[in-house]
């Protein structure tokens, strides 16, 4: 297995829009396993393969406190969503950054896992906040484009301060 890097906002690799994943075969099970390590090594509770410069339908997403229960979304397609709740969020693509967004409270999205078995999943609380921004993920989207120009452009001058800093 393998840690990968990240790619950081405001990098324009983040926008690129994922193509379907048409095999799943023993290269994605690798790039999901390498996957998981990243996102458990980071850590995290997702990753888009969008993150890892990989522009394919393809997520993982793991919210359990043991790191038992890794959720494997292909192709990933969201059929259903109700209601509408604020939460904060965070990315691994933006460190150091915690915004509220709001998003649907209940989702049901439809994907294949790592064995190309299609599945469904009904989610609500930090999953389906998870689902819904791993998904933007893969359509070019990150968390902090939800939020109002000037919030965006003092987060970038902060992150470039950040590493300003670390570097
Ligand atoms: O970068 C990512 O897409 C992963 C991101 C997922 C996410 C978190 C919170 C709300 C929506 C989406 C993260 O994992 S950020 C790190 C984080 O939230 C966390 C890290 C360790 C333990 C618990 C949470
Ligand atoms: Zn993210």
């Amino acid at each position: 297995m393998a840690i990968l890097p990240i790619l950081q906002y405001p990098d324009e690799r983040l926008h690129k829009v994922a193509k379907k994943v048409d095999q799943i075969n023993e290269t994605i099970r690798k790039l999901v396993r390498d996957m998981a390590e990243t996102m458990y090594s980071a850590p995290g509770i997702g990753l888009a393969a969008t993150q890892v410069d990989q522009h394919i339908q393809l997520i993982v997403i793991d919210v359990s406190e043991m790191h038992d229960d890794l959720k494997v979304f292909i192709n990933p397609v969201l059929v259903h969503s109700q209601g509408e709740k604020e939460n904060e969020e965070g990315c691994l693509s933006v460190p150091g950054i915690y915004e509220n967004v709001t998003r649907a409270e209940r989702i049901t999205v439809r994907a294949l896992d790592e064995h190309g078995e299609p599945f469904t999943l009904e989610a609500e609380g930090l999953l389906a906040v998870c689902i819904q921004h791993e998904m933007d993920h893969l359509q070019g989207r990150v968390f902090v484009e939800h939020l109002s120009h000037l919030k965006q452009t003092r987060i970038r001058a902060k992150l470039k301060k950040q590493r300003r800093e670390t570097f």
